[in-house]
């Protein structure tokens, strides 16, 4: 009986692959727009694994195609709409990443306020001279009022994780969690009104769509800070530029950008923003978990017909 075939277009991480190869017969191919397959390679996959884009296109392209397993929570790159009218299933990573990014977001946002990667940049510039010390921080976390965009799996462990900061907390989600006891805003510019310092962690949804714009940004007021961790869309990054320069934001703190890996020049010319290169989930272990987790998704499915973390979108089942 001939393996199961599983697409593998482009890169994505090595355990994912070493987990595969023993079970199912691995067909890499280059992330391009129309999939280089022969009909009989392409008619033989029946599942696939990616990081990053996966068309509708593609879709239309494999025939048997049953279950396709991202790799990374976010699965706005994969086309769930299509994949749902078509009965395949896409699965995702949640969980497994959730400490080590917000464990990023909580290091984020206090480099951004107490200017540490700068005051670190400084000391290696060979600036610590008897007399000379690095300019007090303007802005201190003690005493703030934290707004999370967003209130899901990571949002709830990056608030566990500033409760002993001492700093106030409230949030805006579309939905209000009854089992939550901080302040909820029905709106975001309400949550942008409340409080000093915003957190956004969010998907990459149609309706996240630069939703962080001037108004926001103005609300959050010259005191005021911006983290986001979640997707670049969320965030109007022209508008974000402006606001830095003109001093009606004081500062950002940025782990992802609306056109990766481009990030505007502006940003990296100024003092008051902390940028990283979506690095929240990027240690050896949270990695390695992502990777067992998208290939534990297509052995439960080709072995027991049911994903372990199917998203909502399309069907668990076969
Ligand atoms: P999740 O559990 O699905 O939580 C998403 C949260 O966003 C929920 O509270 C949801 O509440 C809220 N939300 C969704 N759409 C909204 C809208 N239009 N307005 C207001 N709130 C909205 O997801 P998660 O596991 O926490 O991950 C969140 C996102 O973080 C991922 O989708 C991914 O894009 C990003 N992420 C980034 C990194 C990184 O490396 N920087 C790593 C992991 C994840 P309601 O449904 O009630 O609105
Ligand atoms: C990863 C992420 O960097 O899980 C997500 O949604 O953004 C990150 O954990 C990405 O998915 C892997 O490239």
């Amino acid at each position: 009986m001939p393996r199961i075939a599983i697409l593998v277009p482009g890169k994505i991480h090595e355990r994912v692959l070493s987990a595969l190869g023993d079970r199912f017969d691995l067909v890499a191919v280059e992330s391009e727009e129309t999939l280089k397959l022969d009909a009989e390679t392409a008619s033989r996959v029946r599942g696939a694994a990616v990081s990053g884009a996966f068309p509708g296109k593609w879709m239309d392209q494999l025939t048997k195609l049953e279950v396709i397993a991202s790799f990374g929570v976010g699965y706005d790159a994969v086309d769930v709409k299509h994949a749902a009218e078509k009965g395949i299933i896409v699965t995702n990573t949640p969980d497994v990443l959730n400490d080590e990014v917000a464990d990023t977001a909580v290091g984020l946002l206090l480099n951004t306020i107490r200017e540490l990667p700068r005051a670190e940049n400084w000391l290696r510039e060979g600036h610590w001279k008897p007399g000379a010390a690095y300019p007090l921080s303007r802005f201190s976390l003690k005493g703030r009022h934290v707004g999370l965009y967003g209130l899901g799996r990571i949002g709830q462990e990056i608030a566990k994780r500033l409760e002993p900061f001492k700093v106030k907390i409230s949030y805006h989600t579309r939905n209000r969690n009854p089992d939550i006891a901080y302040d909820y805003h029905p709106t975001l510019k309400g949550l942008a009104e409340a409080v000093d310092t915003l957190i956004a962690i969010v998907p990459k949804t149609p309706h996240t769509h630069k939703t962080i714009d001037a108004e926001i940004l103005s609300a959050l007021g010259a005191g005021g800070v911006l983290i986001n961790i979640g997707r670049g869309w969320t965030v109007d990054e022209a508008a974000l530029v402006s606001a830095l320069k003109s001093g009606a934001l004081g500062a950002a703190g940025l782990d992802v950008f609306y056109d990766e890996p481009v990030v505007p020049a502006e940003l990296l010319s100024m003092p008051n923003v902390v940028l990283l290169p979506h690095v929240a989930s990027a240690s050896i272990p949270t990695r390695n978990a992502m990777a067992a987790l998208v290939a534990d998704n297509l052995i439960e499915w080709f072995e027991k017909g049911a994903a372990l973390t199917p998203v909502p979108e399309t069907p668990s089942k076969r």
